[in-house]
């Protein structure tokens, strides 16, 4: 893989490159799984940042995507536009273009967006839309705005993923309940592991999904969750292990609505830049039988991104 770089952009100071060269896990995916978030950056020279970002990140093009899906072994990706590229889903459209079919999408829309144009991005392979109501990372889109979008696109099949932090479910809940759609939350929607796992926060997180069963979880980035980091413990602990039995919970309780993904090019860390072998060897932990890794990894994402396959 070639090194890092931005094109003629400048990286926001502090800014973590992704990790070169990751390890080969000691996890042996299952045949067929899907990364099912990850992203690209860029690269800017081509595909240029949008003018509204929060962030200037180091690109991240497909090619390097795909080496990174081979190193691993996964078959499959869902890559999710990401912030620093606004509305603009050129270079997510160009990835999944390019994969020969191995890539699906999920884009940021505007209320402005066409029908032509949700049908090409549909004919690209984006399944659904994301919706962020993280304050750091996007300003704020009126709430008539989204649910307008949402029944837009819940005629082409697609669904609503959704990124917040925990402390703002309660005030998203009654937004979030009334989407019409499948909704997929980001990252088991940002839990506090220093909490309690039988805490008040987790415990709304845990009754949104049992009780709204178009509700869905991917139970990634411990990397972006977890307070005592990346070193793993002598004996079987696992690297990220506060995040363990938050992630634990949601795929046994919920078996088939969770997704797994890298995360990868991972915006925005600050503390450590992890090796996505190391994050495919998390993948035991939390799920601790075959068959709930198929589901988590295989057979849930392929029921949401290629039905027409299953
Ligand atoms: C993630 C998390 C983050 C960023 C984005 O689109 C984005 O910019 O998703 C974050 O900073 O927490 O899922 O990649």
């Amino acid at each position: 893989m070639s090194l890092p770089t931005t094109g003629e952009f400048t990286k926001t100071p502090g800014w973590l490159d992704w990790y070169q060269g990751p390890s080969r896990p000691r996890f042996a995916l299952p045949p067929g799984s899907v990364d099912a978030h990850c992203h690209v950056f860029g690269p800017g020279a081509q595909f240029p940042y949008a003018p509204e970002r929060k962030y200037t990140p180091c690109d991240a093009s497909k090619a390097q995507l795909f080496a990174l899906r081979d190193q691993l072994g996964f078959a499959r990706n869902v890559i999710v536009q990401a912030t620093c590229h606004g509305a603009d889903n050129h270079a997510l459209v160009d990835a999944c273009r390019s994969s020969g079919g191995r890539a699906r999408g999920v884009a940021t829309v505007r209320r402005s967006i066409t029908d032509t144009e949700l049908q090409d991005l549909h004919d690209a392979g984006v399944r659904g839309v994301r919706f962020n109501f993280v304050k750091r990372l996007v300003d704020f889109t009126p709430k008539d705005e989204l649910m307008e979008i949402a029944s837009r696109i819940q005629p082409l099949g697609w669904h609503v993923v959704i990124y917040f932090e925990a402390q703002d479910l309660p005030e998203l809940w009654d937004f979030f309940t009334a989407l019409p759609t499948t909704v997929v939350v980001d990252h088991m929607g940002r839990p506090d592991v220093s909490k309690p796992l039988d805490g008040p926060e987790f415990a709304l997180f845990l009754k949104f999904m049992r009780e709204h069963p178009n509700v869905w979880s991917k139970v990634s980035c411990p990397e972006r969750l977890s307070l005592t980091g990346p070193k793993a413990l002598a004996g079987e602990q696992a690297a990220y292990r506060d995040v363990v039995p938050f992630a634990r919970t949601v795929v046994e309780s919920f078996p088939d609505r969770v997704l797994w993904g890298t995360d990868w090019p991972h915006p925005n860390l600050k503390d450590h830049m992890p090796d996505d072998g190391l994050l495919v060897d998390f993948i035991p932990h939390i799920a601790p039988t075959a068959e709930l890794q198929h589901k988590l990894l295989v057979a849930n994402p392929m029921r949401l991104y290629w039905p027409e396959e299953v």
